[in-house]
């Protein structure tokens, strides 16, 4: 491993940090938040999932001076016209209350049959003045009620096209191999490689 491929994950959210960190193995040195000292809630203040991502780089390269990437992920459901979409993080009450926004989510979908939706990801790299964009996404439905203990977030009520089970019922490996943040970190680490 060189010094080189030493980031800053701009996270508060402790299962994206495991997550990454278990989807980029031993291509690139993980730091948190908390690694650098910085305890700041970072304000989400843009409209889409690219701002928020790059919002989120910037305030640490701005302020702590370390290379890092950002994640900004939202679930998007056609029949909610995209909802909740960049407010999937505060879609019931201003916290991160992944119950509440799984409640909410199912009692707006009440009586909906058309369920199509779609996780997606937006990841911003900042090295040195470039920063890039890389973005994976991941098509399903929502089921009628959540299931499974394993992942975070509406995991329980996303169910990939093609299974027969939801992201919070599948082991780590399952999720990872096929999810939109698997998919956006891959772009990132394929990316590194390169350069
Ligand atoms: P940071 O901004 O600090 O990274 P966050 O939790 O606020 O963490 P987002 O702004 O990207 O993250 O919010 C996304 C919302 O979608 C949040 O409620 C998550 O619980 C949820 N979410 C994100 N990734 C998910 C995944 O892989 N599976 C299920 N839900 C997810």
């Amino acid at each position: 491993m060189t010094g080189q491929n030493t980031l800053v994950f701009a996270t508060n959210n402790a299962h994206k940090l495991s997550e990454i960190r278990r989807i980029a193995g031993d291509s690139i040195r993980i730091l948190s938040l908390a690694d650098i000292g910085c305890s700041d809630d970072i304000p989400e203040t843009g409209a889409t999932l690219e701002e928020n991502s790059m919002i989120k780089a910037r305030w640490v390269k701005d302020r702590y001076g370390y290379d890092c990437f950002a994640d900004d992920t939202g679930l998007e459901v056609d029949a909610l016209g995209g909802e909740p979409g960049v407010r999937s993080a505060r879609y019931a009450t201003d916290g991160h209350d992944s119950a509440a926004n799984t409640a909410l989510l199912l009692k707006n979908l009440s009586g909906v049959s058309h369920r199509k939706a779609r996780f997606r990801t937006v990841i911003t790299l900042i090295e040195g003045d470039t920063a890039n964009i890389f973005t994976g996404e991941v098509e399903g439905e929502i089921t009628s009620k959540p299931a499974g203990c394993g992942g975070f977030g509406y995991d329980p009520v996303f169910r990939p096209e093609g299974w027969n089970k939801t992201f919070a019922e599948a082991t780590a490996e399952e999720k990872n191999a096929i999810s939109h943040r698997g998919r956006a970190v891959a772009a990132l680490i394929e990316y590194i490689n390169r350069h």
